[in-house]
């Protein structure tokens, strides 16, 4: 828990420092309230892994040129749980973050000026090159939302996919 309410706070501060220097053109000191309204999931909220969830195995890929999730449109119902299952099957490392579409173009912007950045957090895992991972996720709202991996470059050459919620 500590360490993902650490790991959120410096998404937030990030965020909110490439938004000054977006704004300004030069970096602004950061204030300690400047992550203040960060921390909510647009996408529901963390799920409970004692209850049940539905499966869905979800892969990650590259080649010739390409990289992407399999599959790249997923439908869920509204209140339902998912325990997603990710398969790394490249020979890089991958991120699964579930977010909206905007705020993941955001977030990618922000992961280009600091590519170390990694995530383990109830709505991003990275996974390494032909490792597994998982992530359990309640979807309480309706709407799209998306799954993306934010490593710099690979948006670009395909890594999202839609989540419909009904
Ligand atoms: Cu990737």
């Amino acid at each position: 828990m500590l360490k993902y309410t650490r790991s959120l706070t410096a998404v937030g501060i990030l965020l909110t420092a490439s938004a000054a220097i977006l704004t300004t053109g030069v970096a602004m000191p950061i204030s300690a309230s400047a992550h203040e309204d960060h921390g909510r999931f647009s996408a529901g909220e963390p799920g409970d892994p004692n209850k049940p969830a539905r499966i869905v195995e979800v892969r990650m890929f590259e080649g010739s040129g390409k990289m992407g999730f399999e599959p790249a449109r997923i439908e869920v119902r509204r209140g339902e749980q998912v325990r997603f299952v990710l398969h790394n099957d490249g020979e890089e490392d991958h991120e699964f973050i579930l977010a909206t579409v905007a705020e993941n173009r955001k977030h990618a912007e922000v992961m280009k000026k600091h590519p170390e950045m990694e995530h383990d957090d109830p709505n991003g895992k990275r996974i390494l090159p032909y490792g597994s991972g998982e992530l359990v996720w309640k979807f309480t709202k309706r709407g799209e939302f998306e799954f993306a991996c934010l490593i710099p470059g690979h948006y670009e050459k395909g890594m999202f996919g839609k989540i419909i919620v009904k």
